[in-house]
């Protein structure tokens, strides 16, 4: 089947154009107005059986594009073939045009930012009861920020959870020492229950050791009853948990360490912002957890689109605590605020830099 866009200033423009080039031959597969400077224009996309070419001087960029898309591999046209046919059928609950084009753009936006269509959806149904609403409002729903800066948790405990090589280890040091530096009097404890192969614990320890900081190794049910029965010495402890492998779950595993209940600890999910889609859903299933209660994005320095940090707020209902940008330990954790959650998120500006936090902290 080949396929060819046609565009002009009315669909009876555009259908004459269709009948005249392919006769009644033609099948509709998308038919949609966009506005380009300020001008309606109708676009509508056919399909005709057969590879061959019309006899005629193809000049137009429609053109180049039309004679591309006939000289892709047969599964991508039979692809473009169903997604015009999807897009034709979720047109009436879904139709951009419908919304004020600053919305339009802002969802476009957020599309190829990689944003799920359900996340869409939802916003489009928000914006769609009023072309004057503002979409930043309806995102901050989505997407809270509760940051780690300004005593918001007041919980004592505070664990990171999350997949191997994420960067727990190095956000707990980056914590400790913030907390530190902004309360030299606090009394501070990192703990590592990670007893694998890996050198995390050793970097903990070397960085406890390095700056004043208490250090607790939490190897067994034991470890962590004594950590909770003199919590009293400390006014925050930083609990560095192991990435869970095969069917391990956090909930369980928290319980087997006694540290739910009414053990006042929050526990925060690190991810990166370059998982595969389904990797985020079986993540958020592993850790699942009742004391789970924020998201932290670390390694944002090495991606180069955030869909995945709207779709994750979308999909556990957690606020976003942290935010971090960089290998180093200075200047690469900041607490996630609503102005540096959006910039990320649609100009692919990093959070500024935290320079006075971190100057004298190492
Ligand atoms: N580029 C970049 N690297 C980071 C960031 N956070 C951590 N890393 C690096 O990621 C690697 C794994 O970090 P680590 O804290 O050991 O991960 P863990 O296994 O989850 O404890 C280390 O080399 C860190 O320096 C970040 O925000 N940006
Ligand atoms: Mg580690």
């Amino acid at each position: 089947m080949r396929v060819k866009t046609f565009r002009g200033s009315s669909t009876a423009t555009v259908f004459a154009e269709i009948k005249a080039e392919f006769g009644d031959s033609a099948v509709i597969l998308s038919n949609k107005s966009v506005e380009e400077s300020g001008r309606k224009i109708h676009e509508i996309m056919v399909g005709v059986e057969g590879q061959e070419a019309p006899a005629q001087t193809r000049s137009t960029r429609d053109d180049v594009l039309g004679d591309a898309m006939n000289n892709i591999p047969e599964w991508n046209q039979e692809w473009n073939q169903i997604k015009g046919h999807m897009m034709a059928l979720l047109k009436p609950q879904m139709n951009l045009n419908l919304l004020a084009p600053r919305q339009r753009l802002a969802l476009e936006y957020l599309e190829r930012e990689g944003v799920e269509s359900k996340v869409i959806m939802s916003l489009f149904h928000e914006l769609r009861q009023d072309p004057s609403k503002a979409i930043l409002p309806v995102l901050e729903n989505i997407a809270p920020v509760c940051s780690f800066d300004g005593g918001r948790w007041p919980q004592k405990f505070h664990a990171l959870a999350g997949p191997h090589g994420v960067g727990k280890t190095s956000t707990i040091i980056r914590l400790a020492l913030k907390e530190k530096k902004n309360n030299p009097g606090a009394r501070i404890c990192v703990a590592s229950a990670d007893q694998g192969q890996g050198k995390g614990r050793l970097v903990l320890r070397h960085y406890a050791d390095l700056s004043g900081l208490e250090f607790k190794d939490l190897a067994t049910r034991e470890d962590f009853a004594t950590l909770i029965g003199e919590s009293h010495k400390f006014d925050r402890i930083f609990i560095d948990l192991p990435g869970l492998s095969g069917n391990s779950e956090l909930e369980t595993w928290l319980a087997v360490c006694g540290l739910t209940g009414t053990c006042d600890i929050a526990v925060h999910l690190v991810m990166n912002p370059y998982f595969a889609s389904a990797q985020y859903t079986a993540f958020l299933k592993k850790y699942r957890s009742s004391k789970l209660k924020s998201l932290i994005w670390t390694k944002l320095d090495e991606s180069c689109s955030y869909g995945a940090l709207v779709n994750t707020s979308f999909e556990s209902g957690l606020p976003v605590s942290l935010l971090s940008y960089g290998s180093g330990l200075r200047n690469s954790l900041k607490g996630a605020v609503e102005k540096d959650f959006w910039r990320l998120i649609f100009k692919h500006q990093l959070p500024e830099k935290d320079e006075a936090v971190f100057a004298k902290a190492i």
